[in-house]
């Protein structure tokens, strides 16, 4: 979002005013930095550029231990067209890391990352699943796939104490996107932990093909200190219960998929993406959004059996539900992937990047037009 050029009135006043409402919340932080807080919390808070832009306050490094999941870790998509079995196993792993630099958290997980593997099956297909409980802690876990019909979508039958594994057959009976996650009786604290994914039942006909498919996560952490205080941050059950979380995180870290994390995704100009989008919550609605770029499909609760809405700003995804949503790529630029309560990324952790690269196509976009 960082706007380079010194030049062109005409366009910074463009830029200025496309990022208003961005501009604006980076001012309150501002503000409150002149009143006493030092650069770091200033910093923390994102800035205001040159220009009047805005730019997110950025990681100096990623945090050590990853656990975002790697957004182009997708399965591919369903290339058989006859009922299969199959046999998946996610294991139930606790692991403190960073949710920024020299910031921890006592993660809960599926298969250590955030959201857990993404599951793709088609329609009619059987699932011999089993949940492994590999924690060294006391702490028993189980799963509710939405996509399964059966008492808690399976969590009675898979609940796990430390050490033990369960299994459960399914067939995948409807198609859509449909979050999993663990349900035990703290459902809430388990969420906010980590432990939530996302499967996707491909209808029989399947889905047009595009270019690239990312697999996203959201979530909220509410830990017992003020968002970026150094140190170990413990769950709080209050902030929670408040609805007040510390950090509001895609794909489970601050900031993971953006240059200064982990890295941006990447697409070329002219390639159609695919965002497989999982709301874990537990509490917060998500006003997802591509900054510079819009949903040009979007199925809304990743209901992909109904008909998608077409150019769509902003997809509401409430917690414990999915999406699935395309983009067009017709010029090179940063997609800012937000939700757009916007206090969420300017102070609380949200942001993902998606980089387009190619050749300028000015007839559609042009930073600074000539005049003739
Ligand atoms: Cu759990």
């Amino acid at each position: 979002m960082t706007d380079e050029r010194t030049s062109e009135a005409t366009s910074r006043s463009t830029r200025r005013s496309f990022l208003k409402g961005l501009g604006s919340a980076a001012a309150a932080g501002s503000a409150i930095s002149v009143a006493g807080l030092s650069a770091a919390d200033a910093d923390a808070r994102g800035t205001e550029t040159e220009t009047g832009g805005w730019a997110a306050p950025s990681l100096s490094r990623a945090p050590r231990t990853r656990i975002a999941a790697d957004p182009t870790d997708v399965p591919p998509p369903v290339d058989w067209s006859a009922p299969r079995s199959h046999e998946i196993t996610l294991s139930c792993k606790e692991v403190t890391a960073e949710i920024e630099p020299g910031v921890t958290f006592p993660y809960m997980t599926f298969d250590g990352q955030v959201p857990g593997p993404m599951i793709r099956v088609r329609q009619g297909d059987t699932v011999q699943f089993t949940l492994e409980n590999v924690s060294a802690g006391a702490m028993p876990h189980n799963i509710d796939f939405h996509a399964v019909y059966g008492t808690g979508g399976g969590a009675e039958a898979t609940l796990a104490p430390p050490g033990q594994s369960q299994t459960i057959s399914f067939r995948a009976e409807y198609p859509g996107a449909f979050i999993y996650h663990c349900a035990v009786p703290n459902v809430d604290y388990h969420i906010a932990s980590g432990m939530f994914g996302l499967i996707f039942v491909e209808p029989k006909d399947g889905l047009p093909a595009v270019d690239r498919e990312f697999y996203l996560g959201q979530h909220e952490v509410y830990t017992n200190k003020p968002t970026g205080t150094d140190g170990e941050h413990a769950f709080d059950f209050d902030a929670m219960t408040r609805e007040d979380p510390t950090y509001v995180l895609l794909n489970g870290q601050k900031q993971a998929l953006t240059e200064s994390g982990f890295g941006a995704m990447e697409i070329e100009v002219d390639e159609t993406a695919r965002v497989f989008f999982a709301n874990g919550g537990p509490n917060l609605t998500s006003s997802f959004h591509p900054i510079g770029n819009v949903w040009t499909k979007a199925w809304r609760e990743g209901a992909v059996a109904s008909r998608p809405d077409r150019y769509v700003q902003t997809m509401t995804t409430g917690p414990g539900s999915c999406g699935v949503f395309e983009m067009d790529c017709p010029v090179p630029e940063t997609i800012k992937l937000v939700d757009h309560a916007l206090s969420r990324v300017v102070r609380k952790g949200f942001l993902g990047e998606i980089k387009v690269t190619g050749d300028p196509r000015p007839e559609i976009f042009d930073p600074a037009p000539t005049s003739t």
